[in-house]
């Protein structure tokens, strides 16, 4: 089974048409969405209850510890499938890559997926230049330090074993750096992976959340303390 975890803060532009997102699209797979409300203070969370009432694969939690860190945690804790995914409420990541994402993982038994939006056979629209322009020094930064050649280690949209994100707990980061710590965690680590092109479209309505000022330095601790383990403690698979 795959755990799809959807975490959402003040986004009831989005949550009604997160079922057809899932619905229509996953007719072969056996899948449960988890959806992670932070704190929010439109309807977001009532609208997720309406959602789990009408169909029994939906569920709706409210997170404990704030922030998405702690969201990606309690989804891994609450997890029944054997993958887990982890996807955007605006609807950003292309649906279809979550079935590729899924037979690939499936099919050849590797411990993670991990798309790129940054390969010829992707495909980005709206993605805002400015930060277009960071997260491509970024990650280049990245991929020098810890000298991999994969290029998109910041987007959320992965697929893994559960299992092996279990093993690689504790996942200490608070905020979007979460989305950084478990793709380093993983390379570093010697699991096995598979590199393949996603597409990604920016937001068309409500708010994002991505303060990039208040982001910097967890970015920077993240990628500091996952470069301690990697080159001091050496913890392989
Ligand atoms: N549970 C939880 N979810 C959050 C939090 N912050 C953001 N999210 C969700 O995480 C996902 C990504 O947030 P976005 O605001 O879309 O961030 P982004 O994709 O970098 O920014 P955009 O380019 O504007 O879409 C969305 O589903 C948000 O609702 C949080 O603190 N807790
Ligand atoms: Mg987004």
């Amino acid at each position: 089974m795959l755990t799809i975890i959807v975490p959402v803060r003040n986004e009831s532009d989005y949550i009604i048409s997160l079922y057809d997102y899932f619905l229509n699209n996953l007719k072969n797979i056996n899948y449960e969405v988890l959806i992670i409300n932070d704190f929010s203070n439109d309807n977001t969370f009532e609208q997720c209850l309406m959602l789990e009432k009408k169909d029994n694969r939906i569920k709706a939690l409210n997170n404990k510890k704030k922030g998405l860190g702690g969201a990606i945690n309690l989804g891994i804790r609450k997890a029944s499938g054997n993958f887990l995914t982890i996807m955007m409420a605006d609807q950003s990541d292309d649906i279809n890559d979550l079935i590729k994402y899924y037979e690939n993982i499936n099919e050849k038994n590797y411990d993670a997926i991990l798309g790129s939006r940054f390969l010829k056979e992707s495909k980005v629209v709206n993605y805002p230049f400015q930060k277009l322009i960071l997260n491509r020094i970024f990650n280049f930064f990245v991929s020098i330090i810890f000298w991999n050649k994969y290029n998109d280690y910041t987007n959320a949209f992965k697929i893994y074993k559960k299992e092996v994100l279990i093993e690689i707990m504790p996942l200490i980061s608070e905020s979007f750096n979460i989305f950084l710590e478990i793709p380093l965690k993983i390379i570093s680590r010697n699991y096995s992976y598979k590199v393949i092109p996603i597409n990604w479209t920016g937001r068309e309505k409500g708010v994002s959340k991505f303060k990039i000022k208040e982001l910097g330095s967890k970015y920077l601790f993240t990628l500091i303390y996952c470069f301690i383990e990697k080159y001091l403690l050496n913890i392989k698979k």
